[in-house]
């Protein structure tokens, strides 16, 4: 009754006041036509202030919390694009992630050790049935990202991936103040693989368009899935930081009109890279993140982390494993890293971790491989997630309750030292 008798008055009040009625409803059609150009033209700025995509209530500290399905290993093959985090076969941190489109190879990095080329090569032969991988990029030059690439010698030959496969086109670090004897290796490798036919390029000839390089490579024919250059300021001018040179790349997946999923790839970048990343380049929100410089305190820093709101997270290194000498606040994935990106998701995820006991390293999830399939009969498409040990997201792993504390996943350290009995 009482909104019956509201809506009588409001129809007698727009009665005696033709023209504020007028008003109101051009002011409306106003602002649904500014809404709609602003969908079209700047959905990135209309996401924001509508604050679609973002989970940011509930759980602990807030971020993105939906679990990805778990798939299986015979999936991946037919799916439409497949990015794979190869687990070291050796107590140690180093990057090797291969892109899988069709017959269409991407091998971004092939760390960390020569003694683990095999163990990548073995990987690569499940997935790589025609012996030619089209791209592969090298990072930068550190040895935990190209000691694969040239492998061990008997007789003066090498193993290597650059040694063992057809490689169509190499885009590499366009700087590097390294003279050791695995880079100069590393180069005869490339020298190599041109000798037989690979196309090289420096990240700064990809994103210039110049030589021959391109700034985006299609993975597909349908050109739905692009590999892009991104622009890194350390290209064309002198770090410090050897991690500064890494090409940065974003993977980009047009899965309908609306709709494009995106995977950023940073190598080694630390902080000063980061912030230029983000000043020179139009970053997306990501699906999927390679955590920078495995998991270390001086990557994934709030300016990048705060424009791709990554929602799931992989890092690839050893974790709590004491590599470099270092002190605790330097073991990876470092408790500064959990801090900041531990407010974006939950869906954290790490290769292998430190076996001290027995002077090893052990599986976390292991290979992780997140991998993209259509819709088809009675099946929805999607993202999933496979991994060869187990698809258990860091915050639920004992190394993390007994090892680091995160206020945004709930475990305080509290929490932690009653984990750890004391
Ligand atoms: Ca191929
Ligand atoms: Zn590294």
């Amino acid at each position: 009754m009482a909104s019956k008798r509201s809506s009588r008055k409001a129809q007698s009040f727009f009665k005696r006041h033709p023209k504020l009625l007028a008003a109101l409803i051009i002011i409306l059609i106003i602002i649904i036509v500014a809404a709609i150009a602003l969908y079209f033209l700047r959905p990135d700025i209309f996401r924001n202030l509508f604050n679609f995509d973002h989970d940011d209530g509930g759980g602990g500290g807030g971020g993105y919390t939906d679990e990805v399905p778990e798939g299986n290993m015979a999936e991946i093959t037919s799916a439409d694009l497949s990015i794979h985090f190869i687990a070291p076969e050796v107590r140690a941190s180093g990057d090797c992630t291969l892109i899988k489109v069709g017959d269409t190879e991407v091998l971004i990095d092939a760390g960390p050790t020569q003694g683990n080329a095999q163990a990548i090569k073995d990987y690569l032969d499940t997935y790589c049935t025609d012996g030619v991988l089209e791209y592969v990029i090298a990072t930068h030059a550190d040895t935990d990202h190209i000691a694969g690439f040239v492998g061990t010698s008997s007789n003066g030959n090498y193993n290597g991936i650059l040694y063992s496969y057809e490689v169509g086109t190499i885009i590499q670090f366009a700087l590097t103040d390294k003279t050791t004897q695995i880079y100069n290796r590393y180069l005869t490798a490339v020298e190599y693989a041109e000798d037989n036919g690979a196309e090289v390029y420096t990240a700064l000839q990809c994103w210039n368009n110049s030589d021959g390089a391109q700034r985006t490579y299609y993975l597909d024919e349908e050109q739905t899935i692009s590999l892009n250059i991104l622009y890194n300021y350390y290209y064309e001018h002198d770090s410090s930081d050897e991690n500064n040179y890494s090409v940065c790349m974003l993977l980009s997946q047009e899965i309908s009109g609306s709709e494009t999923k995106h995977y950023l790839f940073t190598g080694d970048l630390e902080e000063e890279g980061e912030e230029y990343l983000v000043q020179n380049n139009d970053l997306p929100e990501v699906e999927l993140y390679k955590a920078g410089h495995h998991g270390s305190k001086t990557s994934s820093n709030t300016c990048l982390m705060e424009v791709i709101r990554p929602k799931n997270v992989v890092v690839c290194c050893c974790a709590g494993y004491n590599e470099y000498g270092a002190s605790e606040e330097n073991i990876f994935p470092t408790q500064a890293f959990i801090d900041r990106v531990s407010t974006y998701t939950t869906n954290v995820y790490v290769t292998i971790m430190d076996d001290e006991e027995n002077d090893t390293y052990k599986q976390m999830n292991g290979d992780i491989v997140f991998y993209y399939t259509s819709a088809a009969d009675g099946e929805e498409g999607g993202l999933k997630l496979y991994c060869s040990n187990n698809t258990t997201v860091l915050k639920d792993t004992d190394w993390f309750k007994a090892n680091r504390t995160s206020s945004a996943w709930g475990w305080t350290e509290a929490d932690r030292a009653a984990f750890n009995g004391k």
